[in-house]
């Protein structure tokens, strides 16, 4: 299949211009103004903004938390996604504690999302035990396209000690990876959480108090120590406040690689959803938490800079039902949000629209950084000849409202409910075919498994 986009504005992470792009079966061959094809099907995209698909390096679908398991599975989250813009996810699998090996954590994955995929993705891979057996598979994880891993500093069934930290990162360096860390003190929040069950403070206010942002900050800037040690790069996720990015500063002036990531959730909303009558702050449990206005500022602050390199969502849903297994318990509450719809327009509407940052800074946040980090440049994350037909038409001047009764996951809630959205998705490429149109999905579970190559951004 043959398309031709005409006079589309064709944005990279470095330029936006007025170009045609033309599709040949799943790739593009060529991006320049006037191109005339007689036997393609010719798009009129002028006035649209023409963006690399999204991607989306944090995604959890179909996975186990706290009994219970997230609504969104591969099936409903990545059409999700795709509705959203996004047409590559990299997901987390995981290794299982108890002398469980990273190829038992990649089948399990590979069969939780093979076959029901609508846009492409790939697996990070988590450790979560560290001896002879795990250190000699991460060759095994590179041959499968597994570049990039991830370590928890908290959650007792998944975190790995300071020990362990230092050695995984080290040969993760030596072997041309690095990790995505989970940065929170566990031993101090334990504290915390036991002071609030002792007072008797049961209700979902208390999850910020006992996650504080000193907490987060602290392991920033522990694991930042432990990699200075090792010489190893890392990235971390789902970064949240001021003081967590001041120890991240702190590392790169001494020369440090140290990657951010960054969510919407982070960047749009405060911690007084928590304090939402009726046990509603529970929608907005996830981990870390919520922080203040001031730490929203430096977030977008730090985008601005380009000193985040990219927004991820941590997508994680639960429906009210589960979110409600902890309505005499706050730490039941299943952690996590939805946000895969809603990262690209969210970012627009509320980054590019305001000023905050431009749209060459949001295709780098959402898509080319991601593609360089995660191996995958340029076959995606650029629209250019060679690389895949992953290409969102984003019309500037669409209006929507974000409302769980219209969005695609599989709950009856959403954090951004009532957010307007100015700008949104008009169609959407996957590997040269029409996948999104008039926010319907025309094809489905036509994504691939993607093999990644290692980190390119420099
Ligand atoms: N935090 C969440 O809130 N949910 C899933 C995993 C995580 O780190
Ligand atoms: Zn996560």
């Amino acid at each position: 299949m043959k398309y031709l986009l005409k006079n589309g504005t064709v944005v990279s992470g470095k330029e936006s211009r007025i170009a045609d792009v033309l599709i040949e079966d799943e790739k593009i061959v060529r991006v320049e103004p006037g191109i005339i094809s007689e036997d393609a099907t010719e798009l009129d995209v002028s006035g649209k903004l023409l963006f690399p698909g999204f991607i989306d390096g944090h995604t959890h679908f179909d996975l186990e938390v706290a009994g219970t398991v997230t609504a969104d599975d591969f099936e409903s989250g990545t059409k999700a996604a795709l509705l959203g813009g996004t047409t590559f996810v990299v997901d987390f699998a995981s290794q299982d504690k108890g002398g469980h090996t990273l190829k038992e954590g990649l089948e399990k994955w590979h069969a939780k999302a093979d076959g029901k995929c609508s846009c492409d993705y790939s697996f990070h891979m988590s450790i979560v035990e560290w001896n002879d057996q795990t250190e000699q598979e991460i060759q095994d994880m590179i041959d499968e396209g597994i570049t990039s891993f991830k370590l928890y500093m908290t959650y007792p069934a998944m975190s790995v000690d300071d020990k362990d930290l230092y050695k995984i990162i080290k040969k993760l360096r030596q072997m041309g990876c690095f990790a995505g860390v989970h940065c929170e003190n566990a031993g101090v929040i334990d504290a915390l959480i036991q002071e609030a069950k002792d007072a008797g403070r049961t209700g979902p206010e208390n999850h910020p108090l006992v996650r504080p942002d000193t907490m987060e900050a602290e392991a920033v800037h522990r694991l930042l120590v432990i990699a200075q040690e090792a010489e190893a790069p890392v990235m971390v996720v789902h970064l949240t406040n001021q003081k967590a990015f001041r120890e991240i500063e702190n590392a790169r002036a001494e020369g440090q690689t140290v990657y951010a990531e960054t969510c919407p959730q982070y960047l749009l909303l405060d911690d007084s959803v928590y304090s939402r009558p009726d046990f509603e702050g529970a929608k907005f449990v996830c981990a870390p938490p919520i922080r203040k206005k001031q730490d929203q500022d430096c977030l977008w602050n730090a985008l601005a800079e380009d000193k985040i390199q990219t927004i991820a969502t941590d997508q994680c849903s639960f429906t009210w039902e589960q979110k409600k297994m902890g309505l005499d318990d706050f730490t039941k509450i299943p952690g996590g949000l939805p946000g895969v719809q809603t990262r690209g327009t969210l970012v627009y509407t509320y980054g590019v629209k305001t000023g905050r940052i431009t749209q060459e800074q949001m295709c780098r946040l959402l898509s080319e950084n991601a593609a360089r980090l995660y191996g995958v440049y340029p076959e995606k994350g650029v629209l250019a000849p060679g690389s895949d037909a992953d290409i969102v038409v984003f019309d500037p001047d669409k209006e929507s409202v974000i409302s769980a009764k219209t969005h695609a996951y599989r709950t009856d809630n959403n954090p951004f409910e009532g957010f307007a959205l100015h700008g949104g998705i008009d169609k959407v490429f996957l590997r040269g075919n029409l996948v999104v149109e008039n926010d319907r999905i025309l094809k489905e579970k036509s994504g691939k498994y993607i093999k990644r190559g290692k980190n390119e951004l420099l």
